[in-house]
């Protein structure tokens, strides 16, 4: 069959990399056979334990949006493919959560579950990020995070009720199979959170802006050697641009600046008084600052992008070219101040790799 030649000559590929990185080239052969009988007997084959560890770590290496992979090597692995019921499955991203916040001192962490079997489809999870707050229209104004308009509306859909603050997190909502999907609550202690204020301005308190600790998406495809792992939700820590640049700052998002630079008493009437980039680096350096305060990890656009540096010499010296997208590693903020804006580069995408997938709903 085609599918299965396509899935071996994947799984090859893969298998030759991941041995010779590993150091195992002596195993490479006696692997691909049994690979080869799995794939003529059941139409796919799984991974090993460690297969599976080095593969996620390599998708990390080779996701060219991602600035933070300098530490792609110390991403914990946990392997939930065994997990079948949503009950089960819930609890491990119970556990996901707590493991990766560590008391503040955030850990890169991905949960892997069951991939697709023979194209069908075995679990997913609906949410974009498993901590994301809610958004609500009503007559033309919004509530909350314009970005979890559609999916707030499925999670009411399916009777979840939220309290319509401007920071109520969504619930996990849980697919497995072609089953109907199940929801479930966060209990508030499981959800770490950061207050946001400014270390200048005590008034930034009054915006009453606050974010959560973890960044953790939940919706993208992990693919391995051909096989497709369709929940796998992964996380490092923030960088402090992705919330004060771009969360509290786009107009289609909470569209802060207005509100911050009439705190900071700007003239907003004229573009050329720049009052959106001051309102800008202050919400910025309020983002950073609290995040510290509170002990949760955050990385600053600078020390990220010298880290990224740090990745690009690490690649080249063990003969690996590195790939990127410049659109997405350049920040938000002062790009040119970093290395990243005067240098290009190939955007060509290796496997293994994360993917995105169709939504579940829409
Ligand atoms: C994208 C930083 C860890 C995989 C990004 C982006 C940033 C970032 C700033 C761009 C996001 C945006 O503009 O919306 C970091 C930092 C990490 C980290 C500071 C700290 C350790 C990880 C980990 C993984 C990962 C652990 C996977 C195992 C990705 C992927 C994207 C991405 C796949 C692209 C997402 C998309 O296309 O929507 N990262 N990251 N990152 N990162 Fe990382
Ligand atoms: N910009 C999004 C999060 C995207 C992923 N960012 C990370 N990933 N830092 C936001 O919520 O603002 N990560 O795995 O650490």
């Amino acid at each position: 069959m085609d599918y299965n030649r396509e899935l071996y000559q994947k799984a090859t590929a893969f298998i030759e990399t991941c041995y010779r990185e590993l150091g195992q080239e002596d195993a490479i052969a006696s692997r691909l056979d049994r690979i080869t009988s799995e794939i003529a007997q059941c139409g796919y084959y799984t991974h090993t334990a460690e297969e599976l560890t080095h593969g996620a770590k390599m998708a990390w290496r080779n996701s060219n949006r991602c600035i933070g992979r300098l530490f792609w090597q110390s991403l914990e692995v946990t392997d939930a493919r065994h997990l079948d019921t949503e009950d089960d499955i819930f609890a491990a991203l119970l556990n996901h959560l707590r493991t990766a916040t560590n008391d503040g001192k955030i850990k890169p962490v991905i949960t892997v579950f069951k991939p697709k079997i023979g194209g069908a489809q075995q679990v997913r999870i609906w949410n974009h990020q498993l901590l994301r707050y809610a958004g609500y229209e009503t007559d033309g104004e919004v509530i909350g995070d314009p970005a979890s308009l559609s999916f707030t509306g499925i999670c009411e859909k399916l009777g979840w009720q939220g309290r319509r603050t401007p920071f109520d997190v969504l619930p996990l909502v849980i697919q497995t199979k072609e089953n109907a999907p199940r929801w479930y609550s966060l209990p508030e202690d499981a959800v770490p959170e950061v207050a946001i204020t400014h270390p200048a301005y005590p008034s930034f308190a009054d915006l009453q802006l606050k974010w959560y600790a973890v960044p953790i998406i939940s919706d993208m495809m992990l693919e391995i050697g051909g096989i497709e792992y369709t929940a796998a939700p992964f996380n490092g820590w923030y960088m402090g641009t992705e919330i004060g640049a771009r969360n509290f700052a786009d107009p289609f998002r909470y569209h802060m600046l207005p509100k911050v630079a009439s705190l900071l008493g700007l003239d907003t009437e004229r573009n050329a008084t720049l009052w959106k980039d001051k309102a800008l680096v202050e919400l910025n350096i309020a983002v950073l600052h609290s995040f510290k305060a509170a002990g949760v990890t955050i990385v600053d656009h600078h020390t990220a992008a010298a880290q990224l540096k740090r990745f690009e010499e690490n690649e080249r010296e063990s003969g690996r070219e590195v790939t990127g997208d410049w659109t997405w590693l350049i920040p938000p903020l002062s790009p040119a101040a970093t290395h990243i804006f005067h240098r290009s580069y190939n955007n060509a995408q290796l496997s293994p790799a994360f993917a995105y997938q169709g939504k579940p709903y829409e």
